[in-house]
């Protein structure tokens, strides 16, 4: 930086510096208090952080959350649930406060939890400057602050995901429902990151710095990279900032360091800094791979999800942002009276551009796009280049020789009401330096980034005055333009916002909403708060939230085929996810029979998305498993144990812990889609003894793709799962319990059997064999068992040895009989599939007393059905037969 101008004394002072620090000299702390308050004076015209007024009280909403010390402002739109905190300000209140933006309204996007830094331990946070440099380094902030040139300027951080929502209404896509305030600008303090990378000194080959935040995600830390080259390019201005608006970073923003990257998406910015790795390639990071590209509009979810290839190729990547705008005024629903029609009124809104390019200018159409008028822009970010450098939050304001632009700009335009009231929208469009022009149509991509056509206001007239519609608005709010028009059967894609365009037949109504099950009650209008939910939270009288409805799964819970604890571990809770995932159609189409009313705006809001997670400070519980909260287990090994056949071993969170399973019940596995982020959950059976501690062996067939056949979501995703990462797990659920000694909890009731009949075919063996294995382990166990194993080639046959150990020591209360479907020639076991032959002969009904024997089934849905058929046709009764 020899070139330009410093007039800065060592050591610089930070207005936020830790109180316990050694104090600084005074003649030093007066001459900068001096050199700060002369130079605002000189230099008022450039804008100062708006009032702010930082939170101090935790909202009850984040009370149950791992982020629950941290006190927020109320006004932010929750955009995924209540956690993590994905947040913008309203668009209104974003642009009201001016160039500048509050830390308190300032949007946010977080991963997962804040790290918690106490104000005492900040000047000991460390990072690192490592990989291909000649002199890693390990720094604290205090060294950063001391040995470094402090610098502050004003950057504009915008997410990726900015205006997503317009792309979720056109159709769905894998990300959240920013509306348009995604985007917001503070006066950053920091050092440039080129000076700490050319003291490390990168090696020959080093073409990448990847960073990575202390926030630990169920894929890894959060880690990005952009060009080693961009880095040490000032003109670039990539920022390791530590100040925001005068202050301390604020915990959602990373306190107490984060990256910045001007001109580029918001996801390379990455927060609570703990290592620079300069690298030959780009990052590894999931979080680089799936997040922040955009693929080519033509590649589906489901393509992406089955070709890992899509997110490798670094074409798809973003860096810089492209050029968009939006209105703010008017507002969404804003109402203007008609009877003063000469009066004019301001249209006004922000734009940028990307990569530091300037935006040259916004045009404003009020004739669908025929013609153009230039609205005025001001450039707030070059009163800050004009003014002479100087002290400006314990860092030097000297950017005049940058040529770049880091920031959004303010456009307006005045327009009479007249001209307003004879219009049907207000369209507005952004160009840049490059002469990069903001698109009509949206370009839909598989994450909905980078969305950027122009920006359309649709003008309703009413009685006596005109009505604004913004395209959206944000979350999972209803109103715009957009979805009204959808509704309506337009399509959205027709080049004219899903108008009707004359001389064409009416639009096709969008399949995608034909084939939707209807899950709702007509006439059923009801508006139920989040408290209502609450309270009916108890076992015997559940209510539960699936996409935004509510039910009442009081009378279902003795008829639910899970069970009864499928419904009450749901109670009072979104269950939208799990509900969905594991439903099928027929299942859905009940749903009407329980709907009782919907959710408030306010209960969506606190629910969408809700993921409970467990308070991580809390004691480590005995068992592993809970029925209301999603737990994570860490993959520990991966074993084969047939030519498709697996078992995940799974650490649980100590090694004294049970997993919490009773014999005979199930348990919910997520994962997330490595591509489309989808949950993907299903319900198995583990086969480690339910006493065992510390950790779970889970059995699972695999399907993978074949050259005819896709294979199964979570199989792939099982699959491709590292050693080391997360897996979701929830239960117990199932309305079947082996308590011992004969005595089942069926639904609540308790049985008494004498013997059992267990029939499965492949991996239905698992819950099977819990069962079994309990009542052989059991020497006062006089519980008969008669068990028939179906499958087709003999290496298929799972759990072969222990099966066959338990049957030879316990022969008196055992059989235990194999059928092949594809039998080798010497096999002396049974042939063909389990069907009403070798049924009749082997689970013989005739033999027992009504009540006495009970008959477990397990396997694919087709084995289930016929063995269901044959069965009764040989005088079985439903109640004594329990199908899992
Ligand atoms: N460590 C970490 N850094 C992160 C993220 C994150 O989740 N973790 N989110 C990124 C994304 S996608 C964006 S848009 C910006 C948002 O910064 P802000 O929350 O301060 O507005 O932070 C980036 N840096
Ligand atoms: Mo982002």
């Amino acid at each position: 930086m020899s070139s330009i101008p410093i007039n800065l004394q060592t050591p610089r002072e930070l207005p936020w510096r830790p109180a316990h620090l050694p104090p600084t000299p005074p003649d030093s702390d007066s001459e900068k208090a001096e050199s700060d308050s002369s130079s605002q004076q000189a230099n008022s015209d450039f804008p100062l952080a708006p009032p702010t007024l930082e939170p101090t009280q935790v909202l009850e909403l984040d009370k149950k959350t791992p982020d629950s010390w941290l006190p927020r402002d109320p006004r932010l739109i929750r955009l995924t649930g209540v956690h993590p905190f994905n947040v913008e300000a309203p668009l209104s209140d974003l642009f009201n406060e001016g160039f500048l933006t509050s830390p308190e309204l300032f949007y946010v996007r977080n991963h997962g939890h804040v790290p918690q830094v106490r104000d005492e331990e900040i000047p000991d946070w460390e990072f690192t400057v490592e990989g291909l440099v000649d002199r890693p380094m390990t720094l604290t902030l205090r060294q950063l602050m001391e040995e470094y040139e402090q610098q502050t300027y004003p950057i504009t951080l915008v997410c990726a995901g900015n205006r997503r929502k317009e792309q979720n209404v056109v159709r769905k896509t894998k990300g959240f429902s920013w509306g348009a305030a995604g985007v917001s600008t503070a006066l950053f303090t920091g050092v440039l990151m080129a000076d700490v990378i050319r003291r490390a000194k990168p090696k020959r080959g080093a073409r990448y710095v990847c960073m990575e935040g202390a926030d630990k995600l169920p894929n890894g830390y959060y880690g990005t990279s952009v060009k080693l080259n961009w880095v040490m390019d000032e003109n670039r201005g990539m920022m390791l900032a530590h100040g925001m608006n005068g202050e301390m970073l604020r915990p959602d923003h990373g306190k107490p360091l984060r990256a910045v990257i001007p001109g580029q998406i918001g996801g390379r910015s990455v927060k609570w800094l703990k290592k620079l790795i300069v690298t030959a390639e780009p990052s590894d990071n999931w979080y680089h791979i799936y997040d922040n590209r955009v693929l080519p509009t033509m590649v589906s979810p489901e393509e992406s999800a089955n070709k890992p290839e899509w997110w490798t190729d670094e074409r798809y990547a973003i860096y810089d942002l492209s050029t968009n705008s939006a209105i703010a005024y008017p507002a969404h629903d804003e109402r203007l009276s008609m009877t003063e029609s000469s009066e004019n009124y301001r249209v006004k809104g922000y734009a940028y551009g990307g990569g530091g390019r300037r935006v040259t200018r916004v045009e404003i159409s009020l004739d669908q796009g025929k013609t153009w008028r230039l609205a005025n822009i001001d450039y707030a970010e070059d009163r800050y280049r004009d003014a002479s450098p100087q002290h400006l939050y314990g860092g030097s304001l000297d950017f005049g020789w940058r040529e770049a632009s880091f920031c959004w700009c303010f456009w307006e335009l005045d327009m009479s009401v007249a001209e307003l009231a004879g219009a049907k929208d207000i369209l507005c469009r952004a160009m840049d330096e490059s002469m990069n022009l903001q698109p009509r149509d949206l370009y839909w991509s598989v994450l909905g980034m980078m969305n950027n056509p122009w920006y359309r206001i649709a003008i309703c007239k009413e009685d006596g005055h005109l009505r604004f519609e913004h395209p959206t608005q944000p979350a999972l709010m209803p109103g715009g333009w957009m979805e009204r028009v959808k509704k309506s059967g337009g399509d959205l894609t027709n080049g004219f916002w899903g108008e009707q365009i004359e001389g064409q037949s009416s639009p096709k109504v969008i399949e995608e909403e034909k084939a939707e099950i209807k899950m709702t009650k007509d006439g059923v209008n009801e508006k139920i708060t989040i408290d209502d939910l609450r309270k009916h939270d108890k076992e015997d009288a559940p209510w539960f939230v699936v996409n935004g409805e509510v039910y009442d799964g009081t009378a279902f819970l003795k008829e639910h085929p899970g069970g009864a604890t499928s419904i009450t571990s749901a109670a009072g809770l979104d269950c939208s996810d799990e509900f969905m995932a594991i439903h099928s159609e027929t299942a859905k189409s009940m749903m009407p029979d329980y709907h009782i009313g919907s959710l408030d705006e306010e209960g969506r809001a606190a629910l969408a998305g809700e993921d409970i997670t467990l308070d991580e400070n809390a004691p480590p519980s005995p068992s592993f498993l809970s029925s209301r909260a999603w737990k994570k287990a860490i993959l520990r090994t991966k074993k084969s144990v047939s030519w498709d056949t697996h078992i995940f071993t799974f650490k649980l969170e100590h090694d004294d812990q049970i997993l919490g399973l009773p014999t005979g019940q199930h348990l919910m596995i997520r994962l997330r889609d490595p591509a489309t982020r989808e949950a993907i959950i299903r319900s198995y059976t583990p086969i480690s003894e339910i006493s065992k501690r510390g950790y779970m062996d889970v059995l699972v067939k695999l399907y993978l793709d074949t050259n005819d056949r896709p294979g199964g979501k979570m199989s792939k995703a099982l699959d491709s799962l590292p050693i080391g990462h997360y897996v979701d797990f929830k239960g117990p659920i199932g309305k079947f319990q082996y308590l011992g000694k004969g005595r089942c909890d069926v639904n609540g009731d308790e049985r008494h059997v004498k013997t059992f009949y267990m029939i499965c075919g492949g991996s239905g063996i698992t819950p099977i064999y819990q069962v079994f294995r309990a009542v052989v382990q059991d020497r006062d166990d006089k519980t008969k068992c008669v068990v028939l194993d179906g499958n087709r080639l003999l290496e298929d046959i799972l759990c072969k040895a222990e099966l066959d150990g338990f049957a030879k020591d316990n022969a008196e209360k055992c059989r235990l009989l194999y059928t092949l479907t594809q039998a080798p020639e010497e096999w002396t076991g049974l042939r063909g599939r389990i069907a009403a032959p070798l049924l009749s002969e082997h689970v013989g009904r005739k033999l027992h007393a009504d009540g006495e024997a009970m008959v477990l089934v397990c396997g694919p849905e087709a084995l289930e059905k016929s063995v269901h058929q044959a069965l009764l046709g040989n005088g079985w009764k439903d109640d004594e037969l329990l199908f899992f």
